[in-house]
Protein backbone atom coordinates (compact mmCIF):
# COMPACT_ATOMS: atom_id res chain seq x y z
CA UNK A 1 0.00 0.00 0.00
CA UNK A 2 1.43 2.93 -0.48
CA UNK A 3 1.69 5.58 2.22
CA UNK A 4 0.84 9.49 1.86
CA UNK A 5 4.01 10.07 2.38
CA UNK A 6 5.22 7.82 -0.44
CA UNK A 7 2.79 9.83 -2.78
CA UNK A 8 4.28 12.74 -1.83
CA UNK A 9 8.39 11.91 -1.61
CA UNK A 10 7.87 10.06 -4.96
CA UNK A 11 6.26 13.55 -6.52
CA UNK A 12 8.83 15.35 -4.86
CA UNK A 13 11.15 13.09 -6.84
CA UNK A 14 9.17 13.47 -10.20
CA UNK A 15 9.12 17.26 -10.02
CA UNK A 16 12.84 17.91 -9.18
CA UNK A 17 13.47 15.71 -12.27
CA UNK A 18 10.95 17.69 -14.31
CA UNK A 19 13.56 20.46 -13.25
CA UNK A 20 16.85 19.10 -14.37
CA UNK A 21 15.29 18.06 -17.53
CA UNK A 22 13.74 21.75 -18.23
CA UNK A 23 16.93 23.31 -17.48
CA UNK A 24 19.55 21.15 -18.77
CA UNK A 25 17.29 21.76 -22.21
CA UNK A 26 17.60 25.59 -21.62
CA UNK A 27 20.78 25.52 -21.09
CA UNK A 28 21.57 23.58 -24.12
CA UNK A 29 18.84 25.89 -26.36
CA UNK A 30 21.70 28.94 -24.70
CA UNK A 31 24.73 26.81 -26.37
CA UNK A 32 24.83 29.18 -29.48
CA UNK A 33 24.91 27.82 -32.98
CA UNK A 34 27.88 29.68 -34.18
CA UNK A 35 27.58 31.25 -37.61
CA UNK A 36 28.21 29.04 -40.05
CA UNK A 37 31.84 29.21 -41.41
CA UNK A 38 32.43 31.35 -44.64
CA UNK A 39 35.55 29.06 -46.17
CA UNK A 40 35.74 26.62 -48.71
CA UNK A 41 36.48 25.53 -52.10
CA UNK A 42 36.82 29.07 -53.35
CA UNK A 43 34.93 30.56 -56.56
CA UNK A 44 35.52 27.10 -58.49
CA UNK A 45 33.69 25.57 -56.11
CA UNK A 46 31.13 27.99 -54.51
CA UNK A 47 28.41 25.50 -52.93
CA UNK A 48 31.16 23.71 -51.36
CA UNK A 49 31.67 25.58 -47.92
CA UNK A 50 33.44 24.19 -44.97
CA UNK A 51 32.40 21.88 -42.99
CA UNK A 52 31.04 23.44 -39.67
CA UNK A 53 30.82 20.53 -37.17
CA UNK A 54 34.63 19.78 -38.23
CA UNK A 55 35.64 23.67 -37.63
CA UNK A 56 33.12 23.85 -34.35
CA UNK A 57 34.92 21.05 -32.93
CA UNK A 58 38.17 22.63 -34.28
CA UNK A 59 37.93 26.26 -33.08
CA UNK A 60 36.53 24.60 -29.26
CA UNK A 61 40.27 22.89 -29.04
CA UNK A 62 42.13 26.26 -29.33
CA UNK A 63 45.36 24.28 -29.06
CA UNK A 64 46.97 21.82 -30.67
CA UNK A 65 51.20 20.81 -31.12
CA UNK A 66 52.94 21.09 -34.71
CA UNK A 67 55.64 18.36 -35.36
CA UNK A 68 58.89 19.43 -37.80
CA UNK A 69 60.79 16.52 -38.17
CA UNK A 70 62.54 14.38 -40.73
CA UNK A 71 66.01 13.07 -41.04
CA UNK A 72 67.05 16.90 -41.43
CA UNK A 73 67.82 16.59 -37.53
CA UNK A 74 70.94 14.41 -37.92
CA UNK A 75 72.05 17.86 -39.32
CA UNK A 76 70.56 20.27 -36.69
CA UNK A 77 69.75 22.95 -39.61
CA UNK A 78 66.02 24.14 -41.00
CA UNK A 79 63.82 21.40 -42.66
CA UNK A 80 63.90 21.85 -46.38
CA UNK A 81 65.27 26.16 -46.23
CA UNK A 82 69.08 24.17 -45.44
CA UNK A 83 69.04 21.88 -49.06
CA UNK A 84 71.75 23.34 -51.12
CA UNK A 85 72.52 26.09 -48.59
CA UNK A 86 74.01 25.30 -45.51
CA UNK A 87 73.69 21.49 -46.36
CA UNK A 88 74.94 20.42 -50.03
CA UNK A 89 72.10 18.83 -51.97
CA UNK A 90 73.89 15.66 -51.85
CA UNK A 91 75.21 15.34 -48.14
CA UNK A 92 71.18 16.62 -47.74
CA UNK A 93 69.25 14.18 -49.44
CA UNK A 94 71.31 11.26 -48.13
CA UNK A 95 70.86 11.67 -44.79
CA UNK A 96 67.74 9.54 -45.08
CA UNK A 97 70.23 6.68 -45.27
CA UNK A 98 71.54 7.30 -41.71
CA UNK A 99 68.00 8.30 -39.96
CA UNK A 100 67.32 5.80 -37.14
CA UNK A 101 65.52 7.28 -34.55
CA UNK A 102 65.76 4.63 -32.31
CA UNK A 103 64.33 6.66 -29.30
CA UNK A 104 61.36 7.23 -31.01
CA UNK A 105 57.94 6.81 -29.05
CA UNK A 106 54.87 8.40 -30.56
CA UNK A 107 52.90 7.56 -27.09
CA UNK A 108 55.45 9.76 -25.83
CA UNK A 109 55.34 12.76 -27.56
CA UNK A 110 51.17 12.43 -27.70
CA UNK A 111 51.39 12.05 -24.15
CA UNK A 112 52.94 15.10 -23.37
CA UNK A 113 50.68 17.03 -25.76
CA UNK A 114 47.83 15.90 -24.10
CA UNK A 115 49.55 16.76 -20.35
CA UNK A 116 50.41 20.50 -22.50
CA UNK A 117 46.72 20.69 -22.95
CA UNK A 118 47.21 20.55 -26.61
CA UNK A 119 43.93 18.62 -28.16
CA UNK A 120 45.12 17.84 -31.77
CA UNK A 121 48.27 17.31 -33.37
CA UNK A 122 50.15 18.13 -37.17
CA UNK A 123 53.07 16.42 -38.30
CA UNK A 124 54.99 17.09 -41.14
CA UNK A 125 54.54 14.38 -43.69
CA UNK A 126 56.70 15.67 -46.07
CA UNK A 127 58.25 19.19 -46.15
CA UNK A 128 60.01 21.10 -48.93
CA UNK A 129 62.60 18.25 -48.93
CA UNK A 130 60.29 15.65 -50.71
CA UNK A 131 61.22 13.16 -47.96
CA UNK A 132 57.95 11.09 -47.04
CA UNK A 133 57.58 10.48 -43.20
CA UNK A 134 55.56 7.40 -44.27
CA UNK A 135 55.91 4.38 -46.19
CA UNK A 136 54.53 6.08 -49.69
CA UNK A 137 53.53 4.07 -52.48
CA UNK A 138 54.87 6.60 -54.78
CA UNK A 139 57.99 7.29 -53.72
CA UNK A 140 60.95 4.95 -52.51
CA UNK A 141 62.60 8.38 -50.38
CA UNK A 142 60.46 7.85 -47.48
CA UNK A 143 60.58 6.42 -44.21
CA UNK A 144 60.69 2.48 -45.34
CA UNK A 145 64.12 3.24 -47.82
CA UNK A 146 66.04 3.97 -43.62
CA UNK A 147 67.28 1.76 -41.26
CA UNK A 148 64.55 2.52 -39.10
CA UNK A 149 61.60 2.12 -41.47
CA UNK A 150 58.97 2.19 -39.07
CA UNK A 151 55.73 3.61 -39.95
CA UNK A 152 56.34 7.02 -38.32
CA UNK A 153 52.57 8.64 -39.51
CA UNK A 154 51.07 5.27 -38.56
CA UNK A 155 52.71 5.03 -35.11
CA UNK A 156 51.36 8.40 -34.66
CA UNK A 157 47.53 7.89 -36.15
CA UNK A 158 47.12 5.23 -33.20
CA UNK A 159 48.90 7.30 -30.31
CA UNK A 160 46.36 9.91 -31.44
CA UNK A 161 43.63 7.88 -31.45
CA UNK A 162 44.81 6.43 -28.04
CA UNK A 163 44.95 9.74 -26.15
CA UNK A 164 41.62 11.14 -28.13
CA UNK A 165 43.90 14.01 -29.45
CA UNK A 166 42.71 14.85 -33.21
CA UNK A 167 44.97 13.82 -35.75
CA UNK A 168 46.88 16.33 -38.62
CA UNK A 169 48.94 16.32 -40.94
CA UNK A 170 51.20 19.00 -42.38
CA UNK A 171 52.01 18.47 -46.36
CA UNK A 172 54.34 20.83 -48.39
CA UNK A 173 52.94 21.35 -52.03
CA UNK A 174 56.03 22.27 -53.21
CA UNK A 175 58.55 19.99 -53.28
CA UNK A 176 62.31 20.92 -53.75
CA UNK A 177 63.57 17.72 -54.72
CA UNK A 178 60.85 15.93 -56.81
CA UNK A 179 62.34 16.01 -60.57
CA UNK A 180 58.92 17.04 -62.08
CA UNK A 181 58.07 20.00 -59.93
CA UNK A 182 59.38 23.43 -61.70
CA UNK A 183 60.59 25.86 -59.38
CA UNK A 184 64.15 24.93 -58.24
CA UNK A 185 65.53 26.45 -55.00
CA UNK A 186 69.38 26.17 -54.67
CA UNK A 187 69.60 23.62 -57.38
CA UNK A 188 71.02 23.55 -60.52
CA UNK A 189 68.90 20.94 -62.12
CA UNK A 190 67.33 22.18 -64.93
CA UNK A 191 63.71 22.60 -65.47
CA UNK A 192 63.14 21.97 -69.12
CA UNK A 193 61.95 18.54 -69.06
CA UNK A 194 60.02 18.65 -65.64
CA UNK A 195 56.35 18.17 -66.34
CA UNK A 196 54.23 19.74 -63.37
CA UNK A 197 50.87 17.45 -64.53
CA UNK A 198 53.29 14.68 -63.62
CA UNK A 199 53.97 16.43 -60.52
CA UNK A 200 50.63 17.25 -59.38
CA UNK A 201 49.21 13.52 -60.06
CA UNK A 202 52.29 12.35 -57.40
CA UNK A 203 51.27 15.06 -55.14
CA UNK A 204 47.22 14.09 -55.44
CA UNK A 205 48.03 10.39 -54.89
CA UNK A 206 50.20 11.38 -52.08
CA UNK A 207 47.63 13.21 -50.44
CA UNK A 208 45.20 10.47 -50.80
CA UNK A 209 47.14 8.35 -49.10
CA UNK A 210 47.22 10.42 -46.38
CA UNK A 211 43.73 10.67 -45.94
CA UNK A 212 42.44 7.59 -47.09
CA UNK A 213 45.02 5.31 -45.41
CA UNK A 214 45.58 7.13 -42.54
CA UNK A 215 42.37 9.15 -42.04
CA UNK A 216 44.42 12.66 -41.17
CA UNK A 217 41.30 15.13 -40.03
CA UNK A 218 43.85 18.25 -40.88
CA UNK A 219 45.05 18.65 -44.24
CA UNK A 220 47.94 21.49 -43.19
CA UNK A 221 49.56 22.31 -46.68
CA UNK A 222 52.53 24.66 -47.27
CA UNK A 223 54.60 25.62 -49.83
CA UNK A 224 51.58 27.09 -52.15
CA UNK A 225 53.34 30.10 -52.60
CA UNK A 226 55.92 29.67 -55.82
CA UNK A 227 54.42 30.06 -59.46
CA UNK A 228 54.73 26.00 -60.28
CA UNK A 229 51.17 26.34 -58.31
CA UNK A 230 48.11 27.87 -59.59
CA UNK A 231 44.83 29.02 -57.95
CA UNK A 232 43.00 26.90 -60.17
CA UNK A 233 45.35 23.60 -59.10
CA UNK A 234 44.19 24.77 -55.03
CA UNK A 235 40.50 24.56 -55.65
CA UNK A 236 41.10 21.52 -57.40
CA UNK A 237 42.95 19.86 -54.69
CA UNK A 238 40.48 21.13 -51.76
CA UNK A 239 37.65 19.85 -53.91
CA UNK A 240 39.81 16.69 -54.37
CA UNK A 241 40.25 16.29 -50.49
CA UNK A 242 36.47 16.72 -49.10
CA UNK A 243 35.10 14.87 -51.78
CA UNK A 244 37.06 11.87 -50.27
CA UNK A 245 36.62 12.91 -46.74
CA UNK A 246 33.96 15.60 -46.36
CA UNK A 247 34.65 16.73 -42.81
CA UNK A 248 37.98 17.44 -42.73
CA UNK A 249 39.50 20.69 -41.84
CA UNK A 250 41.67 22.50 -44.61
CA UNK A 251 44.20 25.77 -44.57
CA UNK A 252 44.18 28.51 -46.70
CA UNK A 253 48.01 27.29 -47.92
CA UNK A 254 45.85 24.92 -49.98
CA UNK A 255 45.43 27.70 -52.70
CA UNK A 256 47.00 31.10 -53.29
CA UNK A 257 44.86 33.70 -50.95
CA UNK A 258 47.49 33.04 -48.19
CA UNK A 259 48.12 36.64 -47.24
CA UNK A 260 51.75 36.31 -45.96
CA UNK A 261 51.43 38.84 -42.84
CA UNK A 262 48.40 38.87 -41.72
CA UNK A 263 47.79 35.50 -42.58
CA UNK A 264 44.35 35.64 -43.57
CA UNK A 265 42.88 34.85 -47.07
CA UNK A 266 42.64 37.70 -49.68
CA UNK A 267 39.15 36.72 -50.37
CA UNK A 268 37.12 33.76 -49.03
CA UNK A 269 34.66 33.93 -51.56
CA UNK A 270 37.59 33.50 -54.12
CA UNK A 271 39.92 31.02 -52.73
CA UNK A 272 39.69 27.85 -50.86
CA UNK A 273 40.72 27.44 -47.23
CA UNK A 274 38.36 26.70 -44.53
CA UNK A 275 40.73 28.79 -41.89
CA UNK A 276 43.52 31.39 -42.04
CA UNK A 277 47.59 30.98 -41.00
CA UNK A 278 49.41 33.38 -39.37
CA UNK A 279 53.00 32.39 -38.96
CA UNK A 280 55.01 33.45 -36.07
CA UNK A 281 52.79 36.35 -35.22
CA UNK A 282 49.92 36.27 -33.04
CA UNK A 283 47.02 37.14 -35.63
CA UNK A 284 44.35 39.92 -35.32
CA UNK A 285 41.39 40.20 -33.82
CA UNK A 286 38.86 38.49 -36.09
CA UNK A 287 35.23 36.43 -35.55
CA UNK A 288 34.42 36.49 -39.28
CA UNK A 289 37.13 33.97 -40.28
CA UNK A 290 38.64 30.98 -38.17
CA UNK A 291 42.38 30.98 -37.90
CA UNK A 292 45.47 29.42 -36.06
CA UNK A 293 48.66 31.31 -35.19
CA UNK A 294 51.60 28.42 -35.61
CA UNK A 295 54.69 29.41 -33.83
CA UNK A 296 57.84 27.52 -32.94
CA UNK A 297 58.50 27.30 -29.33
CA UNK A 298 62.58 27.62 -30.40
CA UNK A 299 64.00 29.71 -33.08
CA UNK A 300 63.96 27.11 -35.70
CA UNK A 301 60.77 24.77 -37.09
CA UNK A 302 62.89 21.75 -37.11
CA UNK A 303 64.86 20.45 -33.88
CA UNK A 304 68.58 23.05 -33.59
CA UNK A 305 71.31 22.07 -31.14
CA UNK A 306 71.21 25.15 -28.51
CA UNK A 307 68.24 26.78 -29.66
CA UNK A 308 66.81 30.09 -28.28
CA UNK A 309 63.67 29.03 -26.54
CA UNK A 310 61.03 31.05 -25.46
CA UNK A 311 60.05 31.22 -21.89
CA UNK A 312 57.12 28.89 -20.34
CA UNK A 313 55.53 32.87 -19.76
CA UNK A 314 55.81 33.79 -23.14
CA UNK A 315 54.13 30.42 -24.57
CA UNK A 316 51.22 30.86 -21.56
CA UNK A 317 50.66 34.61 -22.88
CA UNK A 318 50.46 34.00 -26.73
CA UNK A 319 48.28 31.72 -26.16
CA UNK A 320 46.24 33.99 -24.17
CA UNK A 321 46.25 36.49 -26.76
CA UNK A 322 45.84 34.18 -29.79
CA UNK A 323 42.48 32.58 -28.30
CA UNK A 324 41.58 36.25 -27.44
CA UNK A 325 41.84 37.66 -30.97
CA UNK A 326 39.62 34.17 -31.66
CA UNK A 327 42.58 31.80 -32.53
CA UNK A 328 43.63 28.99 -32.16
CA UNK A 329 47.06 28.10 -31.26
CA UNK A 330 49.48 25.47 -32.87
CA UNK A 331 52.83 25.33 -31.19
CA UNK A 332 55.36 23.63 -33.02
CA UNK A 333 58.68 21.43 -31.41
CA UNK A 334 61.44 19.83 -33.18
CA UNK A 335 62.07 16.64 -31.76
CA UNK A 336 65.90 15.25 -31.84
CA UNK A 337 67.70 12.94 -34.85
CA UNK A 338 67.19 10.58 -31.89
CA UNK A 339 63.31 10.52 -31.73
CA UNK A 340 63.01 12.54 -28.34
CA UNK A 341 61.71 16.00 -27.82
CA UNK A 342 63.88 17.22 -25.95
CA UNK A 343 63.41 17.83 -22.28
CA UNK A 344 64.06 21.69 -21.97
CA UNK A 345 60.50 21.92 -24.75
CA UNK A 346 59.12 19.12 -22.81
CA UNK A 347 59.43 21.42 -19.21
CA UNK A 348 58.73 24.53 -21.15
CA UNK A 349 55.29 22.40 -22.76
CA UNK A 350 54.28 20.86 -19.14
CA UNK A 351 54.67 24.28 -17.38
CA UNK A 352 51.50 25.43 -20.39
CA UNK A 353 50.00 22.28 -19.36
CA UNK A 354 50.05 23.29 -15.29
CA UNK A 355 48.76 26.87 -16.33
CA UNK A 356 45.81 25.26 -18.75
CA UNK A 357 44.59 22.70 -15.70
CA UNK A 358 43.68 25.69 -13.39
CA UNK A 359 42.47 27.64 -16.30
CA UNK A 360 40.98 25.99 -19.24
CA UNK A 361 37.87 26.40 -18.32
CA UNK A 362 38.43 29.83 -19.88
CA UNK A 363 40.09 28.53 -22.75
CA UNK A 364 38.63 25.28 -23.93
CA UNK A 365 35.40 25.67 -25.99
CA UNK A 366 35.48 29.35 -25.88
CA UNK A 367 35.53 32.06 -28.94
CA UNK A 368 37.31 35.68 -28.25
CA UNK A 369 35.91 38.55 -26.94
CA UNK A 370 33.53 40.26 -26.87
CA UNK A 371 36.03 42.66 -25.25
CA UNK A 372 38.18 43.88 -27.61
CA UNK A 373 42.31 42.99 -26.65
CA UNK A 374 44.76 45.08 -25.36
CA UNK A 375 47.69 45.26 -23.70
CA UNK A 376 46.62 44.33 -20.36
CA UNK A 377 43.69 41.91 -20.62
CA UNK A 378 41.65 39.85 -23.32
CA UNK A 379 38.64 37.98 -23.19
CA UNK A 380 36.87 35.24 -24.56
CA UNK A 381 33.15 33.76 -23.84
CA UNK A 382 31.55 30.28 -23.48
CA UNK A 383 27.51 30.39 -23.16
CA UNK A 384 26.38 33.24 -20.48
CA UNK A 385 30.48 33.34 -19.46
CA UNK A 386 32.65 36.42 -20.16
CA UNK A 387 36.52 35.27 -19.13
CA UNK A 388 38.69 38.39 -18.52
CA UNK A 389 42.41 36.84 -19.00
CA UNK A 390 44.53 39.62 -16.68
CA UNK A 391 47.94 40.21 -18.07
CA UNK A 392 48.50 42.77 -15.54
CA UNK A 393 48.88 41.90 -12.08
CA UNK A 394 49.12 45.25 -11.03
CA UNK A 395 45.39 46.51 -12.22
CA UNK A 396 43.31 46.64 -8.41
CA UNK A 397 40.36 47.33 -10.56
CA UNK A 398 38.98 46.17 -13.63
CA UNK A 399 36.05 48.60 -15.47
CA UNK A 400 34.33 46.99 -18.29
CA UNK A 401 31.65 49.04 -19.96
CA UNK A 402 28.54 47.13 -19.31
CA UNK A 403 25.94 46.74 -22.96
CA UNK A 404 22.86 47.92 -22.48
CA UNK A 405 20.03 44.81 -20.73
CA UNK A 406 23.68 42.96 -19.60
CA UNK A 407 23.14 41.89 -15.87
CA UNK A 408 25.83 40.85 -14.17
CA UNK A 409 25.27 37.75 -11.96
CA UNK A 410 28.68 36.46 -10.77
CA UNK A 411 32.07 37.38 -10.85
CA UNK A 412 35.19 34.84 -9.56
CA UNK A 413 38.70 33.82 -10.00
CA UNK A 414 39.26 30.85 -11.70
CA UNK A 415 40.75 28.11 -9.11
CA UNK A 416 39.90 30.76 -6.58
CA UNK A 417 36.77 32.58 -4.73
CA UNK A 418 33.99 34.68 -5.33
CA UNK A 419 35.05 37.88 -6.16
CA UNK A 420 33.97 41.47 -5.47
CA UNK A 421 32.32 43.78 -8.14
CA UNK A 422 29.97 46.93 -8.25
CA UNK A 423 27.95 47.69 -11.31
CA UNK A 424 26.08 51.02 -12.50
CA UNK A 425 24.40 51.84 -15.83
CA UNK A 426 27.41 51.94 -17.84
CA UNK A 427 29.74 49.73 -15.91
CA UNK A 428 31.16 46.42 -14.02
CA UNK A 429 33.77 47.46 -11.74
CA UNK A 430 35.69 44.44 -10.41
CA UNK A 431 38.01 45.21 -7.24
CA UNK A 432 40.97 42.83 -7.74
CA UNK A 433 41.74 40.60 -5.29
CA UNK A 434 44.84 40.39 -3.05
CA UNK A 435 45.73 36.98 -3.64
CA UNK A 436 46.21 36.01 -7.17
CA UNK A 437 47.77 32.79 -8.69
CA UNK A 438 51.23 32.59 -10.40
CA UNK A 439 51.73 34.65 -13.16
CA UNK A 440 51.56 35.08 -16.10
CA UNK A 441 47.91 35.72 -16.08
CA UNK A 442 44.65 35.21 -13.45
CA UNK A 443 41.42 34.40 -15.41
CA UNK A 444 37.88 35.78 -14.16
CA UNK A 445 34.67 34.19 -14.88
CA UNK A 446 31.89 36.97 -15.54
CA UNK A 447 28.17 35.05 -15.90
CA UNK A 448 26.15 37.39 -17.37
CA UNK A 449 22.42 37.13 -17.76
CA UNK A 450 22.38 36.17 -21.60
CA UNK A 451 24.81 34.18 -24.36
CA UNK A 452 27.80 36.30 -24.66
CA UNK A 453 28.45 35.79 -27.90
CA UNK A 454 25.12 37.43 -28.95
CA UNK A 455 27.10 40.44 -27.83
CA UNK A 456 28.95 42.92 -30.18
CA UNK A 457 32.86 43.63 -30.24
CA UNK A 458 33.39 45.92 -27.33
CA UNK A 459 36.28 48.71 -27.52
CA UNK A 460 38.03 48.69 -24.37
CA UNK A 461 38.91 52.61 -23.67
CA UNK A 462 42.01 51.81 -21.73
O1 LIG B 1 58.79 27.21 -45.29
C1 LIG B 1 57.92 26.78 -44.28
C2 LIG B 1 58.64 26.62 -42.97
O2 LIG B 1 59.69 25.71 -43.10
C3 LIG B 1 57.64 26.10 -41.95
O3 LIG B 1 57.15 24.83 -42.35
C4 LIG B 1 56.51 27.11 -41.80
C5 LIG B 1 55.48 26.61 -40.82
O4 LIG B 1 54.38 26.23 -41.43
N1 LIG B 1 55.88 27.36 -43.10
C6 LIG B 1 56.77 27.75 -44.17
C7 LIG B 1 57.25 29.19 -44.03
O5 LIG B 1 56.15 30.05 -44.23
Amino acid sequence: MKTYFSYVWHSLIRGVILLVVAFSVFSCSEQPAWPPPPGGGGEAFPDLKTNAMAMQQWQDMRFGMFVHWGPVALQGTEIGWSRGREVPISVYDSLYLRFNPMRFKADEWISLAKEAGMKYFVITTKHHDGFSIWPSKYTDYDIESTPFKRDVLREMQLACEKHGILFGTYHSILDWKHPHYTTRYNDPRPVEESDMSIYKEFLFNQVEELVEDYQTNILWFDGQWEASWTHQDGMELYKFIRDLKDDILINNRVDKGYKSMAGMTDSVAKYAGDFGTPEQRIGGFNRDFPWESCITVGEQWAWKPDDQLKTSEELILTLIKTIGGNGNLLLNVGPMPDGRIEPRQVELLKEVGRWLQVNGEGVYGTRGGPYLPNNQLVTTHKGQDVFVHVMDDNLKEIILPLPEGIRVRAVSLLGGNRVSYTTDKENLRIEVPDRLPAAPAYVLRIRINRPAHLLDDIKLEW
